[in-house]
This record gives C-alpha cells, sequence and structure tokens, in this order.
C-alpha cells in the first residue's frame, strides 16, 4: 500500500534560504509546482534582502530514496514558514500535523544563529516528539565548530547537516535523512520496529 504524502515544514530565520530551498527541490525533483508569498521588505531587514515570504512557500515534490533505504519514495507536501518573527504565529499553524521539519540556520551570521535557537525551541514545544534536522548554510568548519553550533541552537550535534541550499543534490540528502527519520517513526508507531534512528 502506497503511503500519503508526508508534510514537512521548513523553518528557520529570515534569509536562510527556506524560499530558495523550495525552489531548488521544485526545479530539480518530480512533481512540483512552486507557490510563494514573496513581498518587498520594508524594514531595517532590505539591507539584507529584498524580499521576504509573508505567508508561506508550498510545493509538492517526490524524493527518491536513496539505494538500500527502507523505502522507495516519498512524495512530500513541503511547507516553507516565514522568516520574520513578526509571522511568528504563522509557524504554530504551518506545524500542523507535520511529520517531521528542517530548521535552516546561516552559520556565518551570529544574529541568525540567535533566531535559530529561537525557532528550535518554539519548534520543540510545538511538536516535541516530531523528527527534526537542522540544515547549515555557510557552515565554514563543520568539524570544528559542530560542538559549540549545536549547543548555541539547543540541539544535538548529531542533527546538523551542512546544506546549501541552491543545491539540489544537497537539499535531496537532507530530505532522505529526515524522512529516514519519519519512517523510523512511523514504523515504531506501528510496533514493527525498535530501530532507534529519529534525527532529534
Ligand atoms: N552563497 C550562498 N548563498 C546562499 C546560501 N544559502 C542561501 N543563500 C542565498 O541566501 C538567500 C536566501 O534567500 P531566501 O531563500 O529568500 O531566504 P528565506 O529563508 O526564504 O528568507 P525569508 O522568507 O525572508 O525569511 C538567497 O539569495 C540564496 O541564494 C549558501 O550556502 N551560500
Ligand atoms: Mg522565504
Amino acid at each position: 500500500m502506497s503511503r500519503p504524502p508526508r508534510k514537512i515544514v521548513v523553518t528557520g530565520p529570515f534569509g536562510a534560504g527556506k524560499t530558495t530551498f523550495a525552489a531548488t527541490v521544485t526545479a530539480g525533483l518530480a512533481g512540483g509546482t512552486l507557490v510563494t508569498t514573496e513581498t518587498g521588505v520594508s524594514d531595517a531587514t532590505a539591507a539584507l534582502k529584498g524580499s521576504t515570504t509573508v505567508a508561506m512557500d508550498h510545493t509538492t515534490v517526490t524524493v527518491p530514496a536513496a539505494p538500500g533505504a527502507a523505502w522507495t519514495e516519498a512524495r512530500v507536501n513541503l511547507f516553507g514558514t516565514p522568516g520574520q518573527q513578526r509571522f511568528a504565529f504563522v509557524w504554530e499553524l504551518l506545524a500542523q500535523n507535520m511529520d517531521g521539519y528542517l530548521v535552516l540556520v546561516d552559520a556565518s551570521r551570529p544574529a541568525g544563529v540567535t533566531e535559530a535557537a529561537g525557532i528550535v525551541a518554539t519548534f520543540q514545544r510545538i511538536a516535541p516528539t516530531a523528527p527534526r534536522l537542522v540544515a547549515v548554510s555557510r557552515w565554514a568548519d563543520p568539524a570544528g565548530t559542530r560542538g559549540r553550533l549545536a549547543q548555541l541552537l539547543g540541539t544535538s550535534p548529531s542533527a546538523l547537516v551542512p546544506c546549501d541550499p541552491r543545491d539540489l543534490a544537497q537539499c535531496t540528502a537532507v530530505l532522505r535523512v529526515l524522512l529516514d527519520g519519519v519512517h523510523v517513526l512511523e514504523d515504531r508507531r506501528a510496533g514493527t520496529t525498535t530501530t532507534d534512528g529519529v534525527p532529534a
């Protein structure tokens, strides 16, 4: 029996690359049509980026599994959140009934890392058992700074994966790891496995 589409939420601070991630997988994977809600930035953040998501990004794509995975392909309903704090109420709406989520973080911007820590804590409260990965862009030294970055974000070091959201292979790899976690959790809930492989 084929499984229903998975609802995956992509969140993170302003400018982390959420819309870019959704655009990259839409362009590169089968089955997607991207809907965005971009509008011009009117406040001080305009220096960083000219437009911002004010409601959500949405796309539906098919993610092929990696060789040897316990699943073959997964239909994904992907929702990107707005990043600006003033739209934070939207996060809670988009998180309803999600199967897992990504937090995108730009490691080169300390203010973004601080904001991301707040988003990690918020989503941890909203969905304490949902599989989660933290996709880190512009990460100059993953080996040297993994522990420190995880500490700043309030996650385990193993939850951090490098990801340039402009790169299809990296976006697909991140989605595969997250979907592995979703499948493990579903199987565990169904009582068919006891494997401990859910990202946290
Ligand atoms: N050089 C480089 N650019 C990146 C990387 N990750 C993201 N970007 C760029 O950073 C920008 C991110 O913009 P968006 O995708 O609109 O970010 P967003 O998270 O959707 O932003 P909001 O919706 O405003 O919160 C894009 O111009 C990307 O091309 C990276 O790893 N390297
Ligand atoms: Mg956006």
